[in-house]
C-alpha cells in the first residue's frame, strides 16, 4: 500500500460511510475498515469529508477570446489552479481551424497541454460545419480519444445552421459521440448589439440585455425539437434560465438523453450585477440572469433536472474587462479553483440553505460529469479499481477569497471578498498528493491526457444508468 488516507467520512454519489482509502499504483485498493502494514504513509482524515476528486467539464484555458484577448491561464497555471480547488480532470476544448481536420487540431491541441497539465485533462472537439464531419472524422475523433462534439448556434465562425446542426447530430447518433451545446440564438444577439451599438448604448448592462433569455430558450427549443429526429445524446452547457431548463427537464421527461450543466456564477449572481461600477467584470455568455433564474438553477440542481456544475472558466486581465463598451470586453470569468468550493459552501453548508446533500454535491461536480462523458468509472467514484483521484475537505473551516491567493493567471476574482464555508485541504490525483493546505505539489507536465470512449459505454460495461 503507498497511502492511506485513514478516519474519513467518504461520500460518494449514492451514500456517505466512514471508512479508510487504501492506495496502491494510483488507484483505490481498499475501502472500508483494512489491515495496512504499519510505517505505511497515512493522512488522517478525521472529521473530513473524503469526496472523489473534481471532474471540470467545461474549461477554455490557453485559448483566445473576443477580440483575440488571450485568456488569462493557460494550461499550466489553470491547471495549477484546479489542483488548488480539488479538480482532478479537465475537459477542454480543440477548436479546429478553417479547413483544418478536427482529428489533426485535437492531436496538435493535446500536445500543447502534454508538458504544462498539473492534473488530467480531456478535450471536447468544436465542430463549425457540418461538412467537415464525415464518418472518417469521427472515427478519427473516437481514435484520438475524444468523444464529444462541441456545437454552437451564435459566435462568427462557429455558429451553425438548423440544417447542419440537425446533420452533425445525426452523425453524432450514428457514431456515438456526445453533443454538447451552446444555445443562444446569434440573429437576436448580433442585432440587439448591433442596436446597442448604434445608439450609444455601452455600458454592461446592455449585455445582458443583447442576449434576453428568449434567445436561449429559442436556441434550446430548436436544438431540442431537431434532436428528437435525430437522437443522439445532448448536453447543454451554461444554462442560466427556468424556461430552457423547464423546456430541458420535458424532453427527458419525454424520452431524450439530454442533460444539463450549469456553472457557479449563474448561482451565484443576478444581473444586477452588471449595472455596478465594475459591471464589465461579470460580462460572459449567457449573461447573468434574474433572482427568480437562479431560485430555478438551485432547484433544478436538487431535482436532478441539472446533472452538472462545471465552470466555463475562461478568464480575462481586469483592464479587457473594465472601461470598454461592453461589445469590446471578452466574453468569460474564472472558477477553476473555486468552483467546488463555492458550491460546497452555497449548496450545502450555508445555513439554512441546505439546497444540496453531500451525495448530490459529489454527483454534479464528479460522478455525473464522469459518466456522461465517458470517464466513469475509472473517474467520477470512490471504489476499488478506480483512479485514486480523491479530496479530502474540512466542512468546518471557512475561507475569504482573495485574488491575490488564488493559485491561477487571473489578476481579479468576480468573488474576490466572499466568505465560503469548508475548505479542500488536499488533493490527491493518481495517488500523488498535488494540493495539500495551500501549497500546490504537483508538477507541470504530471498531468495525463485521458482519452474518452464513446458515451454510456459504463451501461454496457454495467454501471447504473443516471
Ligand atoms: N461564454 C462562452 O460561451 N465561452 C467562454 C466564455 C463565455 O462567457
Ligand atoms: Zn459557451
Ligand atoms: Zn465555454
Amino acid at each position: 500500500m503507498d497511502l492511506v488516507v485513514k478516519n474519513g467520512t467518504v461520500v460518494t454519489a449514492t451514500e456517505m460511510f466512514q471508512a479508510d482509502v487504501g492506495i496502491e499504483d494510483g488507484v483505490v485498493a481498499c475501502l472500508g475498515q483494512f489491515d495496512y502494514p504499519s510505517g505505511t504513509p497515512a493522512i488522517d482524515a478525521a472529521g473530513r469529508l473524503v469526496m472523489p476528486g473534481v471532474i471540470d467539464a467545461h474549461v477554455h484555458l490557453e485559448d483566445v477570446g473576443d477580440n483575440g484577448t488571450p485568456t488569462a491561464d493557460d494550461f499550466a497555471s489553470g491547471t495549477r489552479a484546479a489542483a488548488a480547488g480539488g479538480t482532478t480532470t479537465v475537459i477542454d476544448f480543440v477548436s479546429p481551424a478553417p479547413g483544418q481536420s478536427p482529428a489533426e487540431a485535437a492531436a496538435l491541441r493535446r500536445r500543447q497541454a502534454e508538458s504544462k497539465a498539473v492534473v488530467d485533462y480531456a478535450l471536447h472537439c468544436c465542430i463549425p460545419e457540418a461538412a467537415r464531419f464525415t464518418a472518417e472524422e469521427a472515427a478519427r475523433l473516437l481514435a484520438e480519444g475524444i468523444s464529444s462534439v462541441k456545437l454552437f448556434t451564435v459566435y462568427a465562425g462557429l455558429a451553425l445552421d438548423t440544417l447542419s446542426l440537425y446533420q452533425i447530430m445525426l452523425r453524432a447518433a450514428e457514431v456515438g459521440l456526445t453533443v454538447s451545446l451552446h444555445a443562444e440564438t446569434g440573429e437576436i444577439v448580433e442585432h440587439y448589439r448591433r442596436e446597442f451599438a448604434a445608439a450609444g448604448q455601452k455600458d454592461p448592462e446592455y449585455h445582458a440585455w443583447s442576449r434576453p433569455w428568449f434567445a436561449e430558450l429559442e436556441a434550446v427549443q430548436r436544438a431540442l425539437a431537431l434532436n428528437a429526429a435525430a437522437g443522439a445524446r445532448l448536453y447543454f452547457v451554461h444554462v442560466t434560465t427556468r424556461a430552457a431548463l423547464e423546456a430541458i427537464a420535458r424532453a427527458r421527461r419525454e424520452g431524450q438523453d439530454v442533460w444539463a450543466e450549469t456553472c457557479p456564477h449563474y448561482l451565484l449572481f443576478n444581473e444586477s450585477a452588471l449595472r455596478g461600477p465594475d459591471g464589465g467584470r461579470y460580462i460572459m455568455s449567457p449573461p447573468l440572469r434574474r433572482a427568480e433564474d437562479l431560485a430555478a438553477l438551485w432547484s433544478g440542481l436538487a431535482a436532478e433536472d441539472i446533472q452538472v456544475v462545471a465552470t466555463d472558466h475562461c478568464p480575462f486581465p481586469l483592464a479587457t474587462k473594465v472601461g470598454r463598451p461592453f461589445y469590446e470586453v471578452p466574453n468569460g470569468v474564472g472558477s477553476i479553483e473555486l468552483n467546488f468550493n463555492l458550491m460546497l459552501s452555497e449548496g450545502v453548508l450555508a445555513p439554512g440553505a441546505a439546497r444540496l446533500t453531500p451525495s448530490r454535491l459529489a454527483a454534479v461536480t464528479s460522478t455525473n460529469p464522469a459518466r456522461f462523458f465517458g470517464l466513469y468509472p475509472k473517474k467520477g467514484h470512490l471504489a476499488p479499481g478506480a483512479d485514486a483521484d480523491l479530496i479530502i475537505v474540512d466542512p468546518l473551516k471557512t475561507r475569504t477569497v482573495r485574488a491575490a491567493e488564488l493559485h491561477g493567471g487571473e489578476d481579479h476574482s468576480i468573488y474576490e471578498g466572499l466568505t465560503l464555508r469548508g475548505m479542500v485541504e488536499t488533493t490527491i490525483s493518481r495517488g500523488e498528493v498535488i494540493y495539500d493546505h495551500g501549497r500546490v505539489l504537483g508538477t507541470p507536465g504530471r498531468g495525463r491526457y485521458v482519452r474518452r470512449p464513446v458515451a454510456g459505454w459504463d451501461r454496457a460495461a454495467g454501471g447504473t444508468p443516471v
